[in-house]
């Protein structure tokens, strides 16, 4: 068996998607997630000008082979750019794979570990009447598990609101926009909207947070302690884990379960987070970290320290990836939670797809494959348009960390 061609597809039904689809001499074809929000078009030149010409003719059973050649044969290991290349030619080999074994690619992972998936929605609102009035819709729809994000009084734009009721969509603009931070508003009020979300609730559902990388280690620990009496699921990137050392302050501070990984490449970013037990859910997806071979290792890896997934779901990563992403999380036994922002009816019409909601739960289906393709004629209509993720500054102007 040979891989025969493979092309790069971009297409922006509301937001920027990269694309690989690998042909193979007997006709079976495999699609892979490349998108790398903001940056695409370098993942783009990427694998048409390093990373095709190199697998034609290669023998497309061969996703170890093939992944040790890319990441070892680079020679320049890891980031971003190259490990959602990587990412792209796995998940289309691994879909290739299970075609021909006529199998969802559950199968090949190992089988069910569970019936359905977990997954927690995205709440938000411009204060915190609007979010406890958005989670109620939420809770409504049957979900399990909400992540609550606020606007802050006094902050301009503050991280995780959606300017829609249900869609959360923040790269739109064709250079990046400007967004306010401030810690110490940030700091007063986060903690009054998980309080008035339990006293308004209870403490039946799951709620998440996500800090977004905007708190110091210890503002990152003052801020989880706020929260323990509400009981969240996770706090996620509540500092920068670029020096993952910092996360012992954090730690040793509080009881409020931490998330990490969703800008995560490899299973170096996590090696002494988890080692350490310094967190309680990796982040990192199948598109984020070199695909399906390279985050079941991480999975894997986790599980030795109780330490559980909870795989990046948001709208850029695209329904490719989280095709992929369920069939991992229905075999994963360590499995936590699944991010589900959901796509617009737009971009689900041009990737269509088996996996289904209900009742705060994806199930993926049993189409051979990891069940996501993508309409190539309708993908064509929609043109790649330059869209950047904002940036956020204090009030005297300094940079911070969006
Ligand atoms: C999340 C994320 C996203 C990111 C986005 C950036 O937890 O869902 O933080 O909303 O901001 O993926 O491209
Ligand atoms: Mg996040």
């Amino acid at each position: 068996m040979k891989i025969q061609a493979a092309r790069v597809i971009v297409t922006c039904p509301g937001r920027n998607f990269v694309t690989l689809k690998i042909e193979t001499d007997q006709g079976v074809y495999g699609i892979g997630d490349a998108t790398l929000n903001g940056r695409e078009l370098s993942v783009v030149s990427y694998l048409e000008d390093h990373v095709i010409p190199a697998l034609i003719g290669k023998d497309p059973q061969r996703i170890e082979d093939i992944w040790q050649y890319l990441y070892r044969g680079a020679y320049w290991r890891r980031g971003p750019v190259t490990m959602r290349a990587i990412a792209a030619v796995d998940v289309a080999l691994w879909d290739i794979k299970a075609k021909m074994a006529g199998m969802p690619l559950y199968q090949l992972l190992g089988g069910r570990s569970r019936d359905h998936v977990m997954v927690y929605g995205h709440a938000s609102g411009g204060d915190i009447a609007e979010t406890v009035d958005a989670v109620g819709q939420y809770i409504d729809m049957g979900y399990k598990a909400i992540r609550a994000q606020t606007g802050i009084p006094g902050v301009k734009d503050a991280y995780g609101v959606g300017r829609g009721k249900l869609h959360y969509e923040p790269a739109d603009a064709a250079l990046p926009s400007e967004t306010g931070w401030n810690t110490r508003k940030a700091l007063n009020y986060v903690p009054k909207l998980f309080e008035k979300l339990r006293d308004t609730y209870g403490f039946d559902h799951h709620l998440l947070h996500d800090g977004h990388h905007r708190y110091t280690p210890q503002e990152a620990a003052n801020l989880g302690r706020m929260l323990e009496p509400y009981q969240l699921f996770w706090l996620e990137d509540v500092t920068p884990a670029e020096n993952q050392e910092a996360f012992k302050l954090v730690r040793h501070h509080t009881v409020t379960p931490l998330a990490v990984g969703e800008i995560f490449n490899s299973i170096w970013d996590a090696k002494d987070l988890i080692q350490n037990q310094l967190i309680d859910y990796i982040r990192t997806t199948v598109v984020g970290a070199g695909g399906l071979t390279h985050l079941r290792r991480i999975a894997d890896f986790a599980a030795l320290y109780q330490i559980r997934t909870g795989c990046h779901g948001a709208t850029d990563l695209s329904p490719v990836t989280m095709g992929a992403a369920l069939h991992f999380d229905t075999w994963v036994p360590n499995f936590g939670i699944q991010e589900y922002m959901r796509h617009s009816d737009e971009t689900d019409d041009v990737f269509p797809h088996d996996y289904s909601f209900a009742d705060g739960y994806l199930s993926v289906g049993d189409t051979p494959g990891h069940g996501v393709d993508i309409d190539e004629e309708l993908a064509a209509k929609h043109p790649y348009k330059p869209a950047y993720l904002p940036v956020a500054r204090l009030a005297d102007g300094t940079m911070w960390n969006w």
